[in-house]
């Protein structure tokens, strides 16, 4: 039960000053009952049904939080509480997070709402939330021990206060701040501007999700709440390729898509195919004449970024984090480089000491995509995705921008493989392929050398190639 003392001072009414009719409003009123979400779907948009209208983003494998309205303040119920969260097909993990899943539910506003939050804790251990990006008043900030006292288990604690500032914001909890959002605690928080905005633009399809990280071993079930740098599951709104949801448009659609990095490392996220600009951050909209063109803008850590573009051009067209390593799920990576070596001898030796050993990375790391190797029960594959042409080799921080002329507007359903016209797919050169002339210098230095090597020495090249070769 919350304390009458803990209710008021979350709610940010001074100790000695508090008023009854507060209470007995509250008292009256109850709380709006908390709305839980299971499925790890992308939902469609919540398009309000109180309050000013606004065009509702939607949330990559997320959901918006419905509220009440209450003599005009908008009420919302976030429970922080333990949730079991599919990643990807055939791997679930045990997170901490909101209302059913890690990330919570993606809170949406408008610019001048008055805005009460409930947070009932059914953590084991003290919560608080912290409003990223917002205006507000000291009290509402949500810094356990600074601004507040912590919400104890089985505790509500009530936030109040105006959304002053249009924008896209996160919230995540600020006590013992390394293991809940290492555990996946963290959400979304958009403010619509309230009327037509001179740098925020109207667009047709408005995506959200945040960059997070966790470290889980292949075949166990919960996170590493002690790692600090090396994570080994990149994700995007806690799921991993192939498990995100592809960004479905119509073609000529103009796109936003709003990113919030709550990892430990930057991300330059990339879209093939177009080129956006950076409208925003969550400081705000940024100056027209600030923008520039962009095909990878680099989130950092802790920030938001807003992109935009017209998605003009069809296809299936790839939208990842550009570090290799954050498109690969969980592997052993303090592996030698084996490209061209040839360890098939060695590989058999072993094998008849040891059945099931498998020579790795021969040829690259492709093959392990197409490899059936066995994995422990509960892990996802390290790079997969079925695409129309094999694999795609991806895990991690991957997804597919869909771009279709027959999209119908406020359509979000995946409508499949772009079909591509005749004539505009990559082929294999059916033609003579003449050997490369290659050039005897030893370089193209600027400069000739001053002194030559004091003894020639050769490094032996090693092409991958095919078996029977050497
Ligand atoms: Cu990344």
């Amino acid at each position: 039960m919350t304390s009458r003392r803990d209710f008021f001072k979350a709610a940010g009414i001074a100790g000695g000053a508090v008023s009854a009719a507060t209470v007995g409003r509250f008292a009256l009123a109850g709380l709006p009952e908390p709305v839980i979400q299971s499925k790890p779907d992308t939902m469609p948009p919540l398009v309000p049904n109180t309050g000013r209208p606004y065009n509702p983003v939607v949330t990559l494998n997320g959901w918006t939080l419905p509220w009440r309205m209450n003599q005009g303040v908008k009420e919302f119920h976030l429970v922080a509480e333990p949730v079991l969260r599919e990643m990807a097909p055939g791997f679930k993990a045990h997170l901490w997070g909101y209302n059913g899943q890690s990330p919570g539910p993606t809170i949406e506003v408008v610019e001048g709402d008055r805005v009460r939050i409930f947070v009932t804790n059914k953590l084991p251990e003290h919560t608080s939330v912290h409003w990223h990006g917002q205006r507000l008043p000291n009290g509402m900030d949500g810094v356990s021990g600074l601004t507040q006292r912590s919400i104890k288990p089985g505790q509500t604690f009530v936030y109040e206060f105006i959304a002053r500032r249009p924008g896209s914001f996160m919230y995540h909890p600020h006590a013992d701040e390394m293991t809940q959002m290492a555990m996946g605690m963290m959400g979304l928080w958009i403010t619509h501007p309230k009327e037509k905005h001179l740098l925020i633009d109207e667009v047709n399809r408005d995506f959200c999700f945040l960059l997070n990280a966790f470290d889980i071993d292949p075949g166990s079930y919960t996170p590493k709440t002690m790692t600090m740098l090396d994570f080994n599951l990149w994700s995007w709104n806690s799921r991993i390729f192939p498990g995100i949801d592809s960004l479905n448009v119509r073609l000529n659609d103009k796109v936003r898509i709003r990113v919030g990095n709550l990892t430990m490392t930057n991300h330059p996220i990339h879209l093939h195919g177009h080129e956006f600009t950076v409208t925003g951050t969550d400081g705000g909209a940024i100056p027209h004449t600030a923008r520039w063109p962009e095909v990878t803008t680099d989130v950092a850590v802790g920030q938001m970024r807003q992109i935009e573009f017209v998605a003009d051009e069809e296809g299936d067209w790839s939208f990842h984090c550009h570090k290799s390593h954050h498109t690969m799920n969980a592997m052993g990576h303090n592996v030698p480089t084996m490209i061209g070596v040839d360890h098939r001898d060695i590989g058999k030796k072993i094998n008849s000491l040891i059945p099931d050993y498998m020579v790795m990375g021969e040829r690259g790391m492709a093959d392990m995509s197409e490899m059936e190797m066995p994995i422990p029960d509960n892990t996802a594959p390290m790079m997969t995705g079925e695409g129309p042409f094999g694999s795609v080799e991806m895990g991690g921080m991957f997804s597919v921008l869909k771009v279709r002329k027959d999209q119908k507007p406020g359509d979000y359903k995946n409508p499949g493989w772009y079909k591509h016209p005749a004539g505009t797919v990559a082929q294999p050169y059916k033609g003579v392929v003449a050997k490369p002339a290659r050039s005897n210098s030893a370089g193209g230095q600027s400069m000739p050398r001053a002194q030559k090597s004091s003894k020639n020495f050769e490094v032996q090249i090693r092409k991958p190639s095919a078996h029977g070769e050497h």
